[in-house]
């Protein structure tokens, strides 16, 4: 799964696919480079981001999709929580929503259900403006995955057909959480459904390498891709797909023995 980020601001890539011409080359390179999906979003989810309004997600969103959607090639996936935005992107052919907030809006699973599309399901505590701040578990891996279990269940109760999870790497997490859901992800697989990763570039990897800039966290993404691929991981978020196709390659070539 290739990102695209429309927004002035991301922390990965920030803002250099703002505009749309841009936004619609970069799309159809990753299409290129082996993508299946592409994720598509307008609103920022870096640590201390301020929402945006449904209206200018979808004066964002809009001109980016359309002509992708005529390209044909691989499943669009639109990054957002609004109820609004997902509507207006699965009436045009968007087939899958994803949800940083893990569909706690019922009336986001109510369109997705209605519509009979697909949902990443992501676990993350609080919001992005307050969910660095000094975030607490227990027991990291059994409240995210818990989390996951509930979310999941009433998406299908409201109709969602197919439900992927996502354990939010960096969404509310020090490093030392977000190196324990590494470890563990195979127990996050015992809940039955596909699991999304999304390491690439993250702060994370910057505080073990000592990378500070997100363009120096290559290796440390693909080394945290191959972690999770091996756990049984189905898709990797990630900004660079050459790299992560040819991490898959490896990877696919290791486990079958040939
Ligand atoms: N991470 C980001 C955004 N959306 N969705 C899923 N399912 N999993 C993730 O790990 C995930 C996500 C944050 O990364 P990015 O899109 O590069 O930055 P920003 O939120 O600043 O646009």
């Amino acid at each position: 799964m290739g990102v695209l980020n429309i927004t002035p601001d991301s922390f990965s890539d920030g803002g250099r696919f703002f505009d749309p011409q841009t936004a619609i080359t970069q799309g159809s390179r990753m299409l290129d480079e082996g993508a299946d999906i592409l994720d598509v979003g307008a609103e920022s989810t870096r640590p201390g981001a301020t929402p945006v309004p449904a209206e200018e997600e979808l004066r964002r969103l809009l001109p980016v999709l359309e002509p992708l959607l005529d390209d044909g090639r691989g499943i669009l996936s639109v990054d957002t929580s609004s109820p609004r935005v997902a509507e207006e992107a699965l009436r045009r052919g968007v087939s899958l929503i994803n949800d940083v907030r893990g569909l706690r809006n019922p009336n986001l699973r109510e369109v997705i259900g209605k519509h009979g599309a697909a949902a990443i399901i992501m676990h993350m505590l609080g919001e992005p403006t307050t969910m660095q701040d000094s975030p607490q578990y227990d027991n990291v891996v059994e409240e995210v995955k818990v989390y996951l279990a509930q979310q999941s269940k009433l998406a299908i109760e409201a109709g969602v057909q197919q439900v992927i999870v996502d354990p939010g790497i960096g969404f509310g997490k020090t490093v030392a959480h977000n190196l324990e859901l590494l470890r563990n992800l195979s127990s996050i697989g015992e809940l039955g459904y596909p699991i999304c990763l999304g390491v690439s570039r993250k702060a994370f990897i910057g505080r073990v390498t000592g990378a500070l800039d997100q363009m120096d966290r290559l290796e440390g993404t693909i080394v945290a891709n191959v972690f999770g691929l091996l756990d049984g991981v189905k898709i990797l978020r990630v900004h660079d797909v050459t790299a992560a196709v040819r991490t898959i390659q490896m990877v696919t070539a290791y486990s079958d023995g040939n």
